[in-house]
């Protein structure tokens, strides 16, 4: 079920790798460093008061939301999402842009934006630090921001109080919860979340033969769309059937989004509800169809606003960490 166009903080899915973080905010600080003209360390207060508050609506989703599908290939790693790893939400805070810019970062040639968070996570026997980065051309967008509330209230510890980062458009992963740090440097994170973990490989490619520095960073989240409601597996009364959900593109916007009940042979058109004045936002659907008696396999696809769509069969995406499972979202319902 989608409950509407924004996800509430107790509605929204949680991804940690390690704990929730106790931080007393009074005391925190985030410190800006590297190359930088100025370097800076800021308590929330400072945040709060040196920089314009602003708010945009932007979708955090999982690079392995949707994962559970991938399994009916072959088995994956990591958590067998459904299509719920994924919300959208209005985040409220400071831009990254201004707190670089009032540092005075130094763009020259390769430049990447290093977070590290305050929770521990433990990976190949070691013990680290929750670490990412992000391209300094995404960090100096304007619309990535250092956030302290989501939908109008404060973060909860679950989602990263007193502070966190919001990319809109990439990967969950690139957004780090309990900020402590920023560093402007010539390279990625070394961090194991940036080099070991969310960097795409093809089929052919397992645990044992992965090598991680040809593996593709997932940085920007592709074209997708799920069924949410009716649930897989329902049964329901034959006749007109209300078919819903979301779909969403990064970079591009959802054109259209079409339900299929004869695995693709004709299409249904779904009517979008397009959150106004962001980008970043889900597009939310609704169909109906006539079912008649009898069990239905329901796809769903959508088209975003350059002409491209999903693929049809989930082994055409598959890879052994399981991310970025984008082909078309089939449920199964029985109409009696
Ligand atoms: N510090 C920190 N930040 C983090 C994570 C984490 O484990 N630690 N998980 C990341 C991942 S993989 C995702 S998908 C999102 C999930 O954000 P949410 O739990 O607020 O939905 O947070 C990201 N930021
Ligand atoms: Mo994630």
């Amino acid at each position: 079920m989608i409950a509407g166009m924004h996800t509430t903080q107790d509605d929204f899915y949680v991804r940690n790798h390690g704990n929730v973080p106790v931080i007393d905010e009074t005391l925190h600080r985030i410190s800006v460093s590297g190359q930088v003209s100025r370097p800076i360390s800021l308590s929330l207060n400072d945040l709060k008061s040196r920089f314009e508050r602003v708010s945009v609506s932007a979708v955090m989703q999982c690079a392995g939301n949707r994962r559970a599908d991938l399994f009916s290939v072959k088995p994956v790693s990591g958590d067998p999402w459904a299509p719920g790893a994924i919300g959208n939400a209005v985040w409220t805070g400071v831009r990254l842009k201004d707190v670089l810019e009032s540092a005075g970062i130094m763009c020259v040639g390769e430049t990447h934006v290093v977070f590290a968070a305050c929770d521990d996570c433990e990976a190949e026997g070691k013990r680290f630090r929750y670490g990412v980065s992000i391209p300094a051309s995404k960090a100096l967008s304007g619309d990535v921001l250092l956030a302290y509330e989501m939908n109008g209230e404060v973060l909860s510890p679950e989602h990263g109080y007193p502070l966190r980062v919001v990319v809109p458009g990439y990967a969950g992963v690139r957004s780090p919860k309990w900020l402590a740090s920023i560093e402007v440097r010539d390279k990625p994170s070394d961090n194991h979340m940036q080099q070991r973990e969310y960097k795409l490989f093809p089929a052919s490619v397992d645990e044992a033969s992965a090598d991680w520095e040809n593996g593709t960073t997932i940085n920007d989240m592709p074209l997708n769309s799920a069924i949410c409601e009716p649930n897989d597996g329902a049964t329901l009364c034959a006749g007109p059937v209300r078919v819903a959900g979301y779909a969403v593109a990064t970079g591009t916007s959802v054109a259209r989004v079409e339900v299929s009940s004869d695995d693709g042979v004709t299409w249904t058109q779904a009517a979008l509800n397009v959150e106004p004045s962001t980008p970043w936002s889900w597009t939310l659907w609704t169909v109906e169809l006539a079912l008649p008696e009898g069990t239905h396999e329901l796809s769903v696809r959508a088209w975003d606003s350059a002409g491209q769509t999903q693929v049809s069969q989930v082994a055409d995406v598959w890879n052994f960490k399981g991310y970025l499972s984008t082909a078309w979202h089939r449920i199964t319902v029985t109409a009696q």
